[in-house]
């Protein structure tokens, strides 16, 4: 039987340096972060981590680059002379970290498990640094559930395959319940963030979070397939009449470890396509690259505005 987590593993809401809720996790032993090779022994990750304010995951690697370059540009951050932004995470070929000022850009990688690992590493590389009142954001990707393509949707509640506000983990031998909440606050401050001078729409909605991207997702165009397309549009409609705006692959995850550790939090997607329309996506590469960095321009708006910069 699912057993919901202990509350008392639940912080409200971390304020000054970061705190890890693992008891393990001694400071005068070394700590490996495998996947992104780093340690608390072979770096000094205060030196490097400790003004971190912001952290900004998205699933593709080069997608997080561009959007360290675009922080570059937007914090008019002065590179040192001849050097060009590095990938922190050099060592391991698993995820890339890029760091400008305050704002750490990292990749997560597909679904779920991906998201979760490069999660856990983070927290432990602010806890390391002594990082405080730091943010977390997904900028990503999904598909549209009655929205025009290319719009913009910020996530209220994110709920799993079936409609659960909750991520389920299995845990030596028990499931246990992750309530998916997110800071409500952040995203009335993103939503209104929105000017009518954007050329997209940024809107609200419930997020659907599945464990797979042709099935879970109802697409008729997997290489499996057991059901018809009006079983498919039942479902899509039965989950758009209960407010679901888009479908990706992390939110549920994002969502839940951000709130069980005490961090404040948003998942800002765009949509690639409209799933009550077609399965496929296949518009052109340029304007791909254009509407992916919407989300970009949106958590961009927001850091600046928390940071002073006009
Ligand atoms: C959105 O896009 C990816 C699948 O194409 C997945 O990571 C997600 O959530
Ligand atoms: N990402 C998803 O998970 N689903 C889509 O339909 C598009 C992007």
């Amino acid at each position: 039987n699912p057993i919901k987590a202990p509350e008392d593993a639940v912080v409200n809401q971390q304020q000054g340096p970061m705190q890890i809720l693992n008891p393990n996790i001694d400071i005068d032993e070394e700590d490996v972060l495998y996947h992104i090779a780093l340690s608390n022994r072979s770096h000094d990750l205060k030196d490097m981590f400790q003004d971190v304010k912001f952290v900004c995951f998205g699933g593709s690697p080069s997608r997080m680059k561009k959007f360290a370059e675009f922080m570059v540009k937007e914090l008019r951050y002065k590179l040192v002379a001849g050097q060009s932004l590095c990938n922190i995470a050099h060592g391991s070929d698993r995820y890339v970290l890029y760091k400008v000022g305050p704002v750490l850009s990292v990749s997560h990688g597909m679904g779920i498990p991906s998201l979760s690992i490069i999660f856990h590493e983070i927290l432990k590389l602010l806890f390391h640094a002594g990082s405080s009142d730091v943010m977390f954001f997904r900028i990503g990707t999904s598909g549209g559930l009655g929205v025009e393509p290319g719009t913009v949707v910020i996530t209220e509640e994110a709920v799993d395959g079936i409609l659960r506000p909750y991520m389920e983990v299995a845990t030596l031998g028990m499931m246990l319940q992750y309530p998916a909440v997110l800071d409500q606050n952040v995203l009335k401050e993103l939503v209104a963030s929105s000017t009518p001078d954007d050329h997209f729409q940024t809107i609200r909605g419930k997020t659907m979070c599945t464990y797979d991207f042709y099935e879970g997702q109802g697409r008729l165009d997997g290489a499996f397939c057991d059901y018809k397309k009006s079983d498919k549009m039942a479902f899509l409609k039965r989950i758009y009449e209960r407010g679901v705006k888009n479908i990706e692959m992390e939110s549920l995850c994002f969502a839940a470890y951000c709130h069980r550790a005490g961090i404040k939090s948003a998942v800002i997607c765009v949509t690639l396509l409209d799933r009550l329309q077609g399965d496929q996506i296949a518009t052109p590469h340029d304007i791909m690259e254009e509407w992916q960095s919407r989300p970009q321009i949106i958590v961009a708006r927001y850091i600046k505005s928390k940071l002073g910069i006009i």
